[in-house]
């Protein structure tokens, strides 16, 4: 029997890039997602649903089983913690590095640093793992602006071109992880539901190999 399958995918911008994976699998959207307000999607399979949510809400809805698998960034993934997921895939788009960054030319910092980022998790474990104790400071965006305002030291960012930093007057500093987006698939659903997932997880793989060659 089949039974009924959820895709998580992270709307913003790694949508865009996931959907002709996607669809080289052979899933296709019943409509156009970025023309809609809708959050739940119908596709060409009875079976299979789209939902459409925060990129950080993805790694949540896969563990707990609210969708059988998804997409979302290395980032995202390695913030949640992974429990409760498989990563079979890396999809190599949405490539960008995770780093930390300063104001060019800050000086030496007496006492603790004082870290801003949205990435608590990773922050707390990157510093730890090199024995130096700092003060995170949690912020939900504009990052950058942390140093210049003297709310923090350093900041951990996602950084692509380094135009945002630049701009700002900051400049990178040290390499925390490559990111890329990856297909994640709850380890509840892959018991259950693996005649389903495996073709999907397939398909994607050789697109994935296809693309390197473009
Ligand atoms: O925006 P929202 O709070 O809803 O969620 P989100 O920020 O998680 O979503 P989105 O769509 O902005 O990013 C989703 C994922 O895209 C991230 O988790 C990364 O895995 C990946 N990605 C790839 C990026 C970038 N490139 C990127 N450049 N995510 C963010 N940025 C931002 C970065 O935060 C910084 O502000 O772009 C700026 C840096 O870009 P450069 O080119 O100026 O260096
Ligand atoms: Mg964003």
């Amino acid at each position: 029997m089949t039974q009924p399958l959820t895709i998580a995918l992270s709307k913003g911008r790694i949508l865009k890039e996931t959907l002709p994976l996607l669809e080289a699998a052979g899933i296709v959207p019943a409509e156009d997602i970025f023309s809609s307000r809708k959050l739940i999607f119908d596709t060409n399979h009875e079976h299979v649903k789209l939902v459409v949510i925060r990129a950080t809400d993805v790694p949540t809805y896969v563990e707990y089983g609210g969708a059988d698998m998804g997409v979302a960034g290395k980032d995202v993934l390695m913030e949640h913690g992974g429990e409760g997921l498989y990563e079979p895939l890396d999809l190599e788009i949405s490539r960008c590095k995770l780093m930390t960054a300063g104001l060019v030319d800050a000086g030496p910092v007496s006492g603790r640093m004082r870290i801003a980022t949205k990435f608590v998790n990773i922050t707390k474990e990157y510093f730890a793992r090199q024995g130096i104790q700092v003060d995170i400071i949690k912020l939900y965006g504009a990052m950058e602006l942390a140093p210049i305002m003297k709310l923090a030291d350093q900041i951990v960012d996602i950084v692509d071109t380094g135009n945002t930093l630049r701009a700002n007057g900051l400049e990178p500093l040290e390499l925390i992880a490559p990111i890329s987006s990856r297909l994640v698939v709850g380890q509840a659903s892959m018991k259950m539901k693996y005649d389903q997932i495996q073709p999907i997880v397939d398909g994607m793989a050789k697109a994935v190999v296809a693309r390197r060659g473009e």
